[in-house]
């Protein structure tokens, strides 16, 4: 439908004044621009090794990389498929498709074999980048039986090529491509506001934009300096340590410390190692360092900011969390994939910072516009209301994937892009999120998108329908539950056996917690599922 007429639009700006921002050029040129100065300086420290990479040496071997992918036939436009855990070959491969002007696309290896086939297909990839002990989720696929080139990381499996065939690549000879600002350079998978997982296309621009505006300029909302060591143990297959941890750090200058998964005693021990000095972080991950007793025994005193995002964060454990680092700036940045992925900012992490509340996800960022909508007219509100988060900037996405209709229901005529977050602007311009609209369910800050579980479960012969939402949870933040009705004539089908079904075809994330059997699932005239109705009946069973 076309946008409501309002005379004039409502809209926020950043605290902070908009800067120049030179996103007409390839990402790896903008992050590595001030290679010269930083070049002997640490840029990747892999923390079970201890090996460390100068810029100079990251850059080398990006180059490297991207030869060696050249050699391989990958070209300008084509798509590179990462199934890794964080290692610093993840960083060479994704700089190298940068430098071919092709893309990567980053799945998470816990997901099952047909999880992870279905976001490779759909990407059109062409080469698989992963770990040996991964290979096997990919052998039944018929593109590996007709020779798929499939790269290891590490000893390469039956039937895979090492990733010495890429880091040995003549670096001199990476070919010379024309990029184009809009050309997509990272190719992450979110279901956004409805429907399945879908490819998101980041281009040179949008990526360039997203940390220009968190780490440049005289004063950055994001203030990360050459001496910082950040904190990788999000995974960099979600765009969060993606962008804000690797790009933003590449950029500025910082060091960026590499672990392949979190474990608590391991995440202290490099805390301490390695004295890192940048956090970021989930809300689970909060609880961790703010509950669990063994964080007595290790100094974490270096940490100087710690950022929270990808799940909403309570106020307590912000509070406990900075009993815990008092001298640390605790805030949260809000991001959502298709978004580029930063909507707003603690501004206390500037170089010049402006106090912020909890439980704030601080102030919108420069050089974007965002708007708060009434769910109902799409009429903008003023401060203090409540409707839907919208943002408009060169830093979003292009759109998604092959999928022009899901785009146009996602970004408007006008350019705004359309959270399916509830949330207002306070008078301090900041940015409070206080519900979710769309249907995506957040487990740990990991994407469980409901008509994917839908799906599955009404492929079962027994199951006539099924709702899939979130139910409140304490350690998760959020858990799936289905609502089930079942066929007639079938109804010894239990709650352990749906769970089984599901438990069976989904990574760890994407389990139902409960099963409610129901007669029939609340519909709308148009047949749309009335989640709302389905939430408000947990709650009240709650209350
Ligand atoms: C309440 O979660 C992300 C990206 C997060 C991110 C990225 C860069 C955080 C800080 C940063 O610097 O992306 P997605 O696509 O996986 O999920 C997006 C959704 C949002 O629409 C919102 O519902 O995750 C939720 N979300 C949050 N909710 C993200 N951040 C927050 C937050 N509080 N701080």
């Amino acid at each position: 439908p076309p946008p409501p007429s309002q005379a004039e639009n409502i809209i926020f700006r950043s605290r902070l004044p908009d800067i120049p921002i030179h996103n007409n050029q390839p990402l790896h040129t903008y992050c590595f621009e001030k290679l010269v100065e930083f070049a002997d300086n640490p840029c990747l420290i892999s923390g079970p090794t201890g090996q460390t990479y100068t810029f100079a040496e990251t850059h080398l071997l990006c180059r490297r990389v991207a030869a060696g992918l050249a050699d391989m036939g990958i070209k300008q436009g084509d798509v590179i498929f990462l199934l890794l855990q964080n290692c610093p070959q993840f960083v060479f491969t994704f700089i190298a498709a940068s430098f071919l002007g092709a893309a990567a696309t980053a799945a998470n290896p816990f997901c099952t074999s047909a999880e992870i086939h279905k976001q490779f297909t759909s990407s059109g990839a062409k080469t698989v980048i992963t770990q040996s002990m991964y290979v096997d989720k990919l052998r039944s696929w018929e593109e590996f039986r007709d020779g798929l080139v499939v790269i290891t990381v590490d000893d390469p499996a039956a039937g895979c090529l090492s990733f010495s065939v890429l880091s040995s690549g003549d670096e001199a000879a990476v070919p010379e491509v024309s990029i184009d600002a809009k050309d997509t350079v990272a190719l992450p998978f979110s279901s956004g506001t409805t429907g399945f997982p879908k490819g998101v296309e980041l281009t040179h621009r949008s990526l360039i934009s997203s940390i220009a505006q968190q780490v440049d300029g005289e004063n950055p909302n994001l203030y990360l300096k050459t001496s910082d060591v950040v904190l990788c143990v999000l995974p960099l297959f979600h765009i969060f340590s993606l962008n804000s941890v690797l790009l933003c750090s590449l950029r500025a200058g910082a060091a960026v410390l590499i672990m392949p998964k979190f474990e608590i005693r391991t995440m202290l021990g490099y805390i301490e190692r390695y004295k890192v000095t940048v956090a970021a972080v989930v809300p689970p991950l909060v609880l961790a360092l703010a509950k669990n007793p063994v964080v007595e025994n290790y100094n974490l005193s270096s940490i100087r900011i710690v950022i929270s995002g990808a799940a909403p964060l309570g106020k307590e454990l912000e509070a406990a969390l900075s009993c815990r680092l008092p001298h640390a700036i605790l805030g949260q940045g809000y991001g959502m994939t298709e978004a580029g992925p930063v909507l707003s900012m603690c501004p206390a992490f500037a170089k010049q910072p402006t106090a912020a509340k909890s439980g704030s996800c601080g102030t919108v960022v420069r050089n974007a516009e965002l708007k708060v909508i009434d769910l109902e007219t799409g009429f903008s509100l003023d401060r203090n209301k409540a409707g839907e988060i919208c943002i408009r900037g060169d830093q979003i996405m292009k759109g998604y994937l092959n999928d022009p209709e899901a785009t146009l229901a996602t970004i408007d005529v006008e350019g705004w892009l359309h959270t399916g977050d509830a949330g207002y602007v306070d008078d301090d311009d900041e940015v409070y999120i206080v519900d979710r609209v769309k249907e995506l369910i957040k487990f740990k800050g990991f994407q469980v998108p409901p008509a994917e579980l839908e799906a599955l479960l009404v492929s079962h012969p027994c199951i006539a329908d099924a709702a899939v939402v979130q139910q409140k949870d304490e350690a998760a933040g959020e858990v799936p539950v289905a609502f089930i009705a079942r066929s007639t004539d079938n109804f010894e089908l239990t709650e352990d056996e749906v769970k089984e079904f599901i438990a069976k075809q989904v990574v760890f994330y994407k389990r139902l917690h409960k099963v409610y059997f129901v007669h029939a699932i609340p519909k709308s005239p148009a047949g749309k599922i009335l989640r709302k109705e389905l939430r408000a009946k947990l709650a009240n069973a709650a209350a």
